[in-house]
């Protein structure tokens, strides 16, 4: 029996040493020649692959598109690291679900209404100095039309503001260099007032555009309404915006399209949307000297206050002299200050030309007053050659433009070639085309719109992705591709599907410079970043009763929830603080109680609360949702609601 068993183990033995030679002995030949892979393909993957346990150089914020999100990725791994909730609730973080984050979404209530999605386009990281500090970042809503503050400190959302005099917007959010300013332009022009009806017959009279300039007050990590102020613009459809930097800085830069004021209504006879607003072959770039005006909004005699709201009425720009257009390629999408701050980068979708603006001519036409006309409200126009630098061909629809660490280099996104323009903005120069897969929107480099871009990669941010990924049904993910930029010609390196909606834009930043938090100060309210008053130390949990209100003081360490039974009557409102009093890095708790549909995520140190009425009689468990420890299922207890 015994030399049996020996025999059998020997063989055993025999055979699994057997399979793991043969698996050691696979070489990197066997597995190109298996996986059909390419010598570029083996470089490409030695350049994105980052090998466990290993970080990212760069992390990248991208809008979340219509999921009203944001999303987290490293670069050049492009895993994904966090969704974070923004206009949308977000279970995960308890976003929407818990008393702190609801006070945060109430924010963005329009009208008493609850929007509980966005339509995210444009996120911006704060800026010293015209580079990134890695502190907050700030995000859009186009259909809604708001702006979001996230903390990079936790990753959080800290602030929704709705904007007071827009019915929608898609210029924003940009920053100026010290994030004095968070600039959001509107998009479809709009009665000021917003609660008025206005026919359309009314549209050049009545309607209007608007640029809000938002005082971001960085002590606080608060955008200040009482601090804010706008311009009034004509019924063109303003679009995105960009800061001057350096030489250029206190100017802000805002485009247009259908400055036709053009308005449908196919049962009236008149051509669709498209058509009426194709009829002249330019737009305008609206450009605002934005330190003067936010000196002269301080002036009442200067203001129209509309909402509570400190707006500068065009006459008084035109007056002061701080509102300017000049005529740009029709249609455009981008307008990009280069990082030395000398130039404006233009691309009009139905030209195949970039258009390079420079800063200095279109400053000494100012000072000289040489205009070339006004527009129909009294607008100052120069005119295009007086300010144009240079124009390149680069190909069929060009949209956005970012920068490289190399002198004079851009990137410009072609929609309609589907490709990548590398091209010499000081010299007016094509250098290199890219095909990307399919219909590239944004496209962004590393820091690439700040006075020092970093370079080294580009994101391609493509709406189409059709063949590139297994299919998933009708709705498919978009793809943002991977490209190195380090040499001469670009080279594709990966392709990640985005699977949360259509991320307009993203920014990469250097990982180095974000110095996220490891754990809260004991008893912290995370969204107001103050000291909670439902905080309560190990040992001092309690329950207060007052009236129907009742008041429950928790903790949650391993494995505990204390307390572990909480008796109300039916119809009671109930509390429940909860402070997670670990130290240990990443041990949060969840907390959730059964159909009251609440759920909090509590990472160590952090104070939330959940609220809801005991509407109905029975017995439901809690729990801590985050597997936290060998006795997480033990994690529990028992809200009993005695009938009345
Ligand atoms: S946008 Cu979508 S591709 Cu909102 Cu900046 Cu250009
Ligand atoms: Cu705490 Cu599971």
């Amino acid at each position: 029996m015994k030399g049996l068993a020996i025999k059998a183990t020997a063989t055993l033995l025999a055979t699994v040493i057997g399979a793991g030679a043969a698996c050691a002995a696979e070489s990197l030949q066997d597995v190109v020649k298996r996986r059909n892979l390419t010598q570029q393909d083996l470089l490409a993957a030695a350049k994105t692959y980052t090998p466990s346990g290993g970080r990212d150089e760069f992390l990248a914020f991208s809008s979340g598109g219509q999921s009203g999100q944001m999303l987290v990725y490293g670069v050049p791994s492009m895993r994904i690291l966090k969704y974070i909730g923004v206009f949308t609730p977000e279970p995960w973080q308890g976003y929407g679900y818990d008393e702190e984050s609801k006070k945060v979404l109430a924010g963005g209530r329009i009208d008493g209404k609850d929007i509980t999605w966005g339509d995210t386009h444009h996120p911006a990281i704060s800026e010293t100095n015209g580079e990134y500090d890695g502190q907050f970042l700030f995000i859009n809503d186009k259909s809604n039309p708001r702006l979001a503050v996230l903390d990079l400190r936790d990753f959080e959302t800290k602030q929704i503001v709705v904007n007071p005099i827009m019915k929608s917007e898609h210029g924003g959010a940009f920053v100026t260099p010290n994030t004095e300013y968070v600039i959001e332009a509107s998009q479809y022009a709009s009665p000021l007032e917003n609660q008025k009806f206005h026919p359309l017959e009314e549209f050049n009279e009545k309607y209007r555009g608007a640029i809000t300039y938002w005082k971001f007050d960085r002590e606080a990590g608060l955008l200040k309404a009482d601090q804010s102020f706008s311009l009034e613009l004509p019924p063109y459809s303003q679009d995105l915006s960009d800061a001057g930097k350096l030489g250029s800085d206190g100017w802000s830069f805002t485009n247009s399209f259908c400055t036709e004021r053009y308005v449908g209504g196919i049962e009236k006879g008149r051509p669709p949307y498209e058509a009426g607003c194709s009829a002249k072959d330019t737009d305008y770039m609206h450009v605002i000297n934005w330190r003067k005006a936010a000196e002269i909004a301080k002036d009442d005699k200067n203001v129209k206050v509309i909402n509570d709201h400190r707006v500068i009425p065009m006459e008084v720009a035109i007056r002061e002299g701080i509102l300017f257009l000049i005529p740009e390629p029709k249609s455009p999408h981008g307008v990009d200050v280069t990082p030395d701050g000398k130039y404006i980068v233009v691309a009009g979708k139905l030209d195949t030309h970039v258009s390079v603006y420079s800063f200095d001519k279109i400053m000494a036409a100012v000072k000289a007053q040489r205009f070339e006309s006004k527009d129909p409200y009294g607008i100052p126009v120069i005119g295009m050659k007086d300010a144009l630098h240079t124009q390149v061909q680069l190909g069929l629809g060009p949209l956005h433009t970012q920068f490289d660490s190399k002198q004079c280099i851009a990137y410009t996104s072609l929609y309609v070639d589907s490709m990548v323009a590398k091209w010499n903005f000081c010299e007016g120069k094509l250098l290199d085309k890219l095909a990307i897969h399919y219909n590239i929107g944004h496209l962004m480099t590393m820091e690439g719109d700040t006075t020092k871009p970093k370079g080294k990669y580009l994101v391609a941010l493509n709406k189409l992705s059709i063949d590139r990924f297994n299919p998933v049904g009708p709705l498919h993910p978009q793809n943002h591709q991977l490209i190195d930029i380090s040499n001469d010609k670009m080279q594709l390196l990966y392709d990640m599907p985005l699977p949360l909606g259509e991320p307009h834009y993203v920014v990469g930043i250097d990982a180095s410079k974000l110095k996220p938090a490891v754990r809260y100060k004991v008893g912290t309210n995370s969204r107001t970043d103050e000291q909670h008053p439902g905080k309560v130390r190990a040992g001092e949990e309690k329950v207060v009763r007052n009236g129907n209100k009742v008041e429950v003081y928790g903790t949650l360490i391993r494995s505990h929830i204390t307390p572990e039974t909480i008796e109300v009557e039916q119809g009671d409102e109930v509390t429940i603080f909860l402070t997670n009093l670990e130290r240990a890095q990443d041990e949060t708790h969840g907390f959730t109680v059964s159909t009251y549909n609440v759920h909090a995520s509590v990472e160590p140190g952090k104070t939330v609360s959940v609220k809801f009425t005991a509407d109905k009689e029975g017995v439901y468990p809690y729990y801590c949702t985050e597997f936290c420890s060998a006795l997480h299922l033990e994690m529990q207890g028992y809200l009993l609601v005695k009938p009345k």
